[in-house]
């Protein structure tokens, strides 16, 4: 089979659900969703022909599970980090006490003044478990794991949401909720 890696449509899949769907010439409706024959067509058009059965295999075998077919297995959508506008119709849920952040040291004296912030993200991305953290941090350099007092945020009227795939989404961590290590 020709050369185009799983990887390198799984990246154009999240370009385009997330990011800028213009770039493949197609529309998200207002949650998102793209039908899948349309995604194909887009592939099609860009000299990259995708079958349906490759695009099954690689939303199932996607490490983070970043992308969703619509129960009737017509549309698809991106999981969470969209920066194009979309209302993905999370419930807010409640979230485990604890949370934990990703990150690395040079972002922390910005993070100690304005609290985490989704920079060009929707929602700040939390983790349940420290293991994921450390390997989010580790994008961008060595990690640097912050804990979330997600307990005390949700008493102080914060809401959460859990994407599809188990990240915890927030709009903001103010720093006063966040412990740092030493
Ligand atoms: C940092 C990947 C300075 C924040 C991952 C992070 C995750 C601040 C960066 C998902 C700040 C934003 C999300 C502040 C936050 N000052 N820096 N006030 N507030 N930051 O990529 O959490 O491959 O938007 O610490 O695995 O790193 O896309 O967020 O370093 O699940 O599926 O600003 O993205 O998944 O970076 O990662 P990002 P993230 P995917």
């Amino acid at each position: 089979m020709g050369g185009v890696s799983d990887k390198k449509i799984s990246k154009r899949l999240s370009y385009w659900l997330r990011h800028a769907p213009e770039a493949g010439g197609i529309e998200l409706d207002e949650a998102g969703w793209v039908d899948v024959s349309v995604l194909l067509e887009a592939f099609a058009r860009s000299s990259t022909p995708l079958e349906r059965a490759r695009l099954e295999r690689i939303v199932a075998e996607s490490d983070k599970q970043r992308f969703a077919f619509s129960a009737d297995g017509t549309r698809i959508r991106a999981n969470q980090g969209h920066s194009v506008s979309v209302d993905l119709g999370h419930e807010s849920a409640e979230p485990p006490a604890e949370l934990f952040h990703g990150t690395v040291s040079g972002a922390l004296p910005s993070i100690r003044q304005q609290g985490l912030l989704p920079q060009s993200r929707h929602h700040v991305h939390l983790s349940a478990d420290r293991a994921t953290a450390k390997n989010v941090g580790s994008r961008r350099g060595r990690p640097v794991v912050l804990t979330v007092d997600a307990a005390a945020m949700v008493k102080a009227g914060h809401v959460f949401y859990c994407s599809a795939n188990g990240v915890w989404l927030t709009d903001a961590v103010p720093s006063g909720f966040l412990r740092f290590p030493e």
